[in-house]
């Protein structure tokens, strides 16, 4: 009988937001980790959310990149591993209009990389893809709620590459018999949220002010919704995912929504402070196409795998704006 000491994870884009807290939860079920990080210049910021792990030889890192095939192909022989993650992408919308181009390469052809590596040698894996809820665009149930059979409509450049990908997995799942999951995720964040995302961006800007570091927060629209959860509660998600009673796509979300108007009230008010008197709203950060509204229901997820996000809205916010307070100290 197989324990999960026996189970082998092999997360590409192990340096990124959801990669380092994907295995520092695997590392918690015994899991041996291997990850896939890029060649950075600066070699510090290949690593620097999984420095801790890395230190203490709890995972081992190969370089690697979803648009090279032969480093894929290389890794997955070498290490066979029992469940692939692919978090790996170009996974800002604004910046997929400025590079649109690299962003289909990367995120749907490089989707396509990773099966085909997968499928040529490890065909048994099971393979999890970072499916996103911007693939709705602004599609909406009646109800007002996104869910597993909602239509997609994408609205950028980014939202269309992730629907390639999308169904890729389904393609493969259905044409050679893979071991392939979907996870819809609807946004998560944390502490280490990259700070060009609207929360931490937010958060870290108002710390800033809070300290006389700054005066101004510059922001693009107030008024899209977002159904935003936590990434540890998302990472949970994933695992649940792949060890689902089959290959299938899943909702993640908190079926809450909250504008960044009010994403800014929660903000500024933890800091005592008005937002209305901070922000100035620039034309650099307003999209070409806007998704307005996001809301998941996940009750699939719940129903057939147990998930429920442990974490609320603003307790998360809070623990972002704790995190910059202590840093900017
Ligand atoms: P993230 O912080 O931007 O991390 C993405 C990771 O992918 C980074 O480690 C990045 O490495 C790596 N990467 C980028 N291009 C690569 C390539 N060509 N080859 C190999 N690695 C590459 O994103 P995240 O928030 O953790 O999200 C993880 C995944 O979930 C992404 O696919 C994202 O699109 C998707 N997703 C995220 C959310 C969300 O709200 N966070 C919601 C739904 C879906 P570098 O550091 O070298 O750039
Ligand atoms: O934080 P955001 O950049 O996240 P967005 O575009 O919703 O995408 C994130 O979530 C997706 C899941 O739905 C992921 F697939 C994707 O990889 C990424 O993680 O923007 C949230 C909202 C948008 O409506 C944006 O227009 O905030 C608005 N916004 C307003 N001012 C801003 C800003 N967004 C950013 N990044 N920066 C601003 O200054």
């Amino acid at each position: 009988m197989s324990s999960d000491s026996d189970k082998v994870a092999l997360i590409i884009g192990i340096g990124g937001q959801d990669g380092s807290y994907l295995a520092e939860y695997l590392l918690e079920l015994n899991y041996t980790i291997y990850g896939i990080v890029r060649r950075h210049s600066v070699c510090e910021n290949q690593s620097t959310r999984i420095e801790h792990l890395l230190q203490d030889n709890k995972i081992i890192c190969f370089y690697g990149d979803i648009n090279d095939i032969a480093s894929l192909t290389e890794i997955m022989k070498k290490t066979q591993p029992t469940e692939i993650y692919n978090l790996a992408a170009q996974s800002h919308v604004q910046v997929s209009y400025e590079m649109p181009q690299f962003t289909c390469q990367t995120n749907a052809i490089g989707t396509l990389n990773v099966l085909e590596a997968c499928r040529i040698n490890c065909p048994d894996a099971r393979l999890y893809q970072a499916s996103t809820s911007e693939m709705f665009g602004n599609s909406i149930d009646d109800d007002g709620f996104q869910r597993e059979t909602t239509n997609f409509k994408p609205v950028s450049p980014y939202a269309c590459s992730k629907v390639f990908g999308h169904y890729l997995m389904k393609n493969y799942r259905n044409a050679y018999n893979m071991k392939t999951y979907n996870g819809i995720l609807f946004n998560h964040e944390s502490p280490r949220r990259g700070i060009n995302f609207v929360t931490n961006k937010v958060a870290k800007t108002a710390v800033e002010i809070k300290y006389g570091l700054k005066d101004k927060l510059y922001l693009g629209t107030l008024d899209s919704y977002r159904d935003w959860g936590h990434a540890k509660d998302y990472v949970r998600a994933m695992h649940m995912i792949v060890n689902g009673p089959k290959p299938d796509d899943y909702v993640v979300a908190t079926g809450e929504t909250h504008s960044v108007r009010e994403l800014c009230e929660v903000v500024f008010s933890y800091l005592d402070m008005n937002y209305k008197e901070y922000i100035i709203q620039s034309e650099k950060y307003i999209r070409p196409e806007e998704l307005q509204y996001l809301k998941g229901d996940y009750s699939k997820a719940k129903k057939i795998l147990g998930w429920e996000p442990k974490y609320k809205f603003n307790e998360m916010m809070y623990e972002m704006v704790d995190y910059w307070l202590e840093k900017l100290k």
